[in-house]
């Protein structure tokens, strides 16, 4: 909130109020899902967390493996425009390779 003066109108009966709280929403965020199969390379699967998720060697074998044992597994939580081009990035290069890797988003 700020005040202001209108020094022509303004007869000087009180403060003029103005609300300046910018109108902003915080973005909903989506959780990008990587599932498993029994036919993508572990490698393979490695060099796309590193790739397209930014996650170091480490961190990208744990997810790896957690998705392995687990079935599902997330990437990175973005939104939805940043998410659906991780999803696309994913789905076009494991289609490029001919191996069956799923990836898809689900709101946080
Ligand atoms: N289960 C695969 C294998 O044994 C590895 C794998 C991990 C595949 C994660 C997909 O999202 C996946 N080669």
């Amino acid at each position: 909130m700020s005040t202001r003066r209108d020094p022509y109108t303004d007869t000087d009966e009180g403060p003029v109020v103005e609300e300046t709280r910018p109108k902003l929403k915080k973005p909903k965020l989506y959780k990008v899902l990587l599932l498993n199969d029994d036919y993508t390379p572990m490698e393979f699967v490695v060099e796309v967390l590193e790739r397209f998720f930014g996650k170091r060697r480490e961190q990208a074998v744990q997810i790896m493996l957690h998705v392995h044992q687990k079935g599902v597994g997330v990437c990175g939580v973005y939104t939805h425009d940043i998410g659906e081009t991780k999803v696309r990035q994913v789905m076009d290069c494991a289609r490029e390779r001919q191996y069956p890797l799923q990836c898809t988003m689900e709101p946080e």
